[in-house]
C-alpha cells in the first residue's frame, strides 16, 4: 500500500501544507524529512512516539529521516502549547539530556547503509551563529505581524511572552532551511503543536531561495482519549521511555490498561502490524472483549520495540506472578521492578523475623492481636504461600536473594519487606 493511503489509514495525518503537492512528490521521488525534540528531559516519554514512528514509516518506504536533537533550541524553549514562560536550563543540563535522548532514537532508527537515518544537533548550526548575521540574514525575512498571527504567539500576547521565546520559531525555521540546504530535506513532520514552527520554516525557505524551492508540512494529530483524560500519563506522572524512570513492567502495564474504546486506534498509531492484523485484533474487540487480546498485542508489541524481546518477556512474566499471587518464582530485579508503586518497609531488628512482630512493623495489621488473627484466618501470604501459624519465623529462604520478602494480606494488599 501506498505511504500516505496507509498513514491515512491509520489516522496519523492532521493537516497539511499542500496534499496534493507532497503526494506528486512522494511518488516520484525518495525524500529526506525531519522531526525534531527538543531536550527538555534527559528522556523521552510516549507522547514523543508518535511523530517518530511516523517518521520511521517514511523510512520503511525508503525516504530518509533526519532526527533534529535541538541543543540550541532547548537553551531557547518552545512556547507552543504553554501558557507561561518557560524556565531556562543550563547549558550543562541540555547537553547531559542531548546525550540521553540520542540514545533512545538511536534504537528507533535504521542509521546504517545509504539511506539510513541521520541524527544532528542544531547547536551546531545555531549555536555558533552571530547575532548581527542572525538579525541580517535571518530575521530580515520574516515579518512580526507574521509571527504575532501565529497561536503559540498570539495566546501568549495577554499573559506575555519574552523575546527569547518570540523568536524560537526563527530558529525551527532556521533549522528547517539549514537541512533543505544541507540535507535536500523536504518534508518536517511534527505535532499539530508544531504547525506555527514548520510553516514558518516554509516561510523561510520561501524567502531565501528562488520561487521554484518548494518543501512542505504534516502535522500528526494529538493523541487522545475515549474517557477525555490526558494520553501518557498515570498516576505516577509521565510514561518515560527510560527503563530507570519507568520500568518494562510499568511500560507494559500502561498498555495493557488501554480502554476497548481506544486500542484500535492506539494499534494503528503506535504499531507496525498489517492492516489485516488489527481489523482483525478490531473483531476481537467487538466479539470477545473480555479476551483483551488487542490490549495484550499493542503491550507487546510496544514493549518488544522500546525495551526489546528480553525485558518484554520478563515484563509478562511480572504482570503473570502479580496476577497469580504466585511471586516465589520472581528475581530481585523483577521484584524491584513490578513493585516499584507498592508500599514497603526496610527490616530494623533481628526481633522482625518474628511474622507477629513484622506485620505491625511494616504496618500490615494495626496491632498484634490483629496480626495473629489475620495469619490464623489465613489472610496473609510469604511470597505467595499461606501462612497460618502464628509463631512463624521468617527463615533465610523467605528472602528473596536475601534482599525482599513479598506480603500480602487478603487477596490483593502488597507489602515488599527489604533488608
Ligand atoms: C526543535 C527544532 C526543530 C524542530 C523541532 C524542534 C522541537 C519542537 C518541539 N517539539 C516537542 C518536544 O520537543 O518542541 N519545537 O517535546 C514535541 N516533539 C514531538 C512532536 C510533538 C512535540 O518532539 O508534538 C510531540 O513529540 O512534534 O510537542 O528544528
Amino acid at each position: 500500500m501506498e505511504l500516505l493511503q496507509d498513514l491515512q489509514w491509520r489516522g496519523v495525518i492532521y493537516q497539511q501544507t499542500d496534499e496534493d503537492g507532497l503526494k506528486d512528490l512522494l511518488n516520484k521521488e525518495k525524500i529526506s524529512l525531519y522531526c525534531g525534540v527538543d531536550p527538555t528531559a534527559d528522556s523521552m516519554h510516549i507522547g514523543h512516539l508518535l511523530p517518530f514512528l511516523t517518521l520511521r514509516r517514511f523510512q520503511q518506504h525508503g525516504h530518509r529521516p533526519i532526527v533534529v536533537v535541538g541543543g540550541a533550541t532547548g537553551l531557547i524553549g518552545d512556547p507552543s502549547g504553554k501558557n507561561e514562560e518557560r524556565k531556562l536550563l543550563t547549558l550543562e543540563t541540555v547537553q547531559k539530556n542531548v546525550e540521553g535522548i540520542k540514545k533512545q532514537l538511536e534504537s528507533i532508527f535504521d542509521f546504517s547503509g545509504e539511506h539510513g537515518a541521520i541524527m544532528v544537533n542544531n547547536y551546531d548550526w545555531a549555536g555558533s551563529m552571530d547575532v548581527v548575521t542572525f538579525l541580517r540574514d535571518i530575521g530580515k525575512h520574516i515579518g512580526v505581524n507574521y509571527m504575532l498571527a501565529k497561536d503559540t504567539i498570539a495566546n501568549r500576547l495577554e499573559t506575555g511572552i519574552s523575546f527569547t521565546e518570540f523568536t524560537y520559531t526563527i530558529l525551527q525555521a532556521m533549522d528547517f532551511n539549514h537541512l533543505y540546504d544541507h540535507h535536500n530535506c523536504k518534508l518536517q513532520i511534527g505535532g499539530s503543536d508544531q504547525w506555527g514552527n514548520i510553516t514558518s520554516g516554509l516561510e523561510l525557505i520561501r524567502k531565501t531561495h528562488s520561487e521554484d524551492a518548494k518543501a512542505f508540512g504534516l502535522t500528526i494529530p494529538l493523541v487522545t482519549k475515549a474517557d477525555g483524560t490526558k494520553f501518557g500519563k498515570t498516576e505516577s506522572g509521565a510514561v518515560w521511555l527510560d527503563p530507570e524512570k519507568t520500568t518494562p513492567y510499568e511500560f507494559y502495564q500502561f498498555w495493557i490498561n488501554t480502554a476497548d474504546a481506544d486500542v484500535v486506534k492506539y494499534l494503528k498509531f503506535f504499531t507496525f502490524l498489517s492492516h489485516d492484523e488489527i481489523e482483525q485484533l478490531a473483531t476481537a474487540v467487538q466479539e470477545e472483549p473480555h479476551l483483551r487480546k488487542a490490549q495484550k498485542t499493542l503491550a507487546e508489541e510496544m514493549t518488544r520495540l522500546i525495551h526489546g524481546e528480553e525485558a518484554l518477556q520478563q515484563a509478562i512474566k511480572i504482570s503473570q506472578a502479580l496476577f497469580s499471587g504466585n511471586v516465589r518464582n520472581l528475581t530481585a530485579a523483577e521484584i524491584k521492578q513490578g513493585f516499584k508503586e507498592v508500599p514497603s518497609y526496610v527490616v530494623q531488628s533481628e526481633a522482625e523475623n518474628n511474622l507477629v512482630e513484622l506485620l505491625v512493623a511494616a504496618n500490615i495489621s494495626p496491632s498484634k492481636r490483629q496480626a495473629r488473627e489475620d495469619i490464623s484466618n489465613g489472610a496473609i501470604s510469604i511470597n505467595g504461600e499461606k501462612i497460618t501459624d502464628t509463631a512463624y519465623t521468617l527463615q533465610a529462604t523467605d528472602k528473596i536473594e536475601g534482599q525482599f520478602t513479598i506480603i500480602r494480606r487478603g487477596k490483593k494488599k502488597y507489602t515488599l519487606i527489604k533488608y
